[in-house]
């Protein structure tokens, strides 16, 4: 599958790879030459937040010498769900038929991409997924393991959602289906911003898969985690699950390797 044809990739389209970067110089070259190799027929849209490292001007440089890599500029870090939106916007706006997250540490694999497309054929969302039967995590210090998987049994249990990884950031999303969500009046931006559109795609009846990934700890460059990030999720989930929260009859799917629901 997957081969470049000038129509995208099969079964699922034309393909953007949106990777937000703040301060990610030591990593942006690597990946997005990775993402290429591994998918040929996807293109590539870095959205950066003017690193004061110069990521942007490395990215503007990859660009200039293939065609399928793009880049947006933005004023200043205005923080991860800020970046995805407008890159999806971009992405929409131009036609594209899919949209798909990924880091520019390294933490998710760019040869996992291709698993993660053919799924899509058959779903609206598709969440690498590190806490399903399958899923795995690499170097990742206990506490960091410990917080992951708390976060995602509480947002399970507040919202009564049944995703393993709601706060995973390796995914495709249709763009037919993201337009159904109202990208504009998403107010997250960290961590929050992945359970946020997993919740709102739940709420909206799309078809969701996960699909086990395994997650690798970043190996260079500095961490943009922080205890403000991880308090916006905790409230947010909170006030969903007390505003938001719709009955949970009638879904199908389960907490296993490929859980979906109507
Ligand atoms: N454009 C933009 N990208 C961001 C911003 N904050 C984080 N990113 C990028 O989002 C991705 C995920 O951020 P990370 O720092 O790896 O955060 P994390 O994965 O939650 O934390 P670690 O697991 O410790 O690496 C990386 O590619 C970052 O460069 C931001 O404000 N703007
Ligand atoms: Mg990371």
């Amino acid at each position: 599958m997957n081969e470049a044809d000038g129509a995208g990739v099969a079964g699922v389209g034309r393909v953007l790879v949106v990777v937000p970067t703040y301060n990610e110089a030591d990593n942006v070259t690597v990946i997005v030459d990775r993402i290429r190799r591994s998918v040929p027929a996807v293109e590539v849209l870095v959205v950066d937040d003017d690193s004061p490292d110069g990521t942007g001007a490395l990215a503007d440089r990859m660009a200039r010498a293939d065609g399928r890599v793009h880049v947006l500029h933005r004023a200043g870090k205005q923080g991860l769900g800020a970046a995805y939106v407008a890159g999806f916007g971009w992405a929409a706006d131009r036609g594209y038929d899919a949209v798909v997250e990924m880091d520019a540490d390294g933490s998710h694999a760019p040869e996992e991409l291709p698993r993660l497309l053919e799924a899509a054929r058959d779903a609206d969302v598709v969440i690498g997924s590190r806490w399903t039967a399958g899923g795995r995590v690499v170097n990742w210090p206990r506490r960091r393991q410990l917080l992951s998987r708390g976060g995602n049994l509480y947002t399970r249990v507040a919202l009564g959602m049944p995703l393993s990884d709601a706060t995973g950031g390796f995914r495709v999303y249709r763009v037919p289906a993201l337009r159904r969500l109202d990208l504009e009046s998403v107010a997250s931006q960290g961590y929050s911003f992945q359970v946020e559109l997993s919740w709102r795609a739940h709420r909206a009846g799309l078809r969701t898969v996960e699909v086990p990934i395994t997650f690798a700890e970043r190996e260079r460059g500095a961490s943009k985690m922080s205890p403000v990030i991880i308090g916006e999720a905790l409230w947010r989930v909170t006030l969903w699950s007390v505003f938001d929260r719709r009955p949970a009859s009638g879904r199908g799917g389960g907490r296993d390797q490929r859980s979906r629901w109507p």
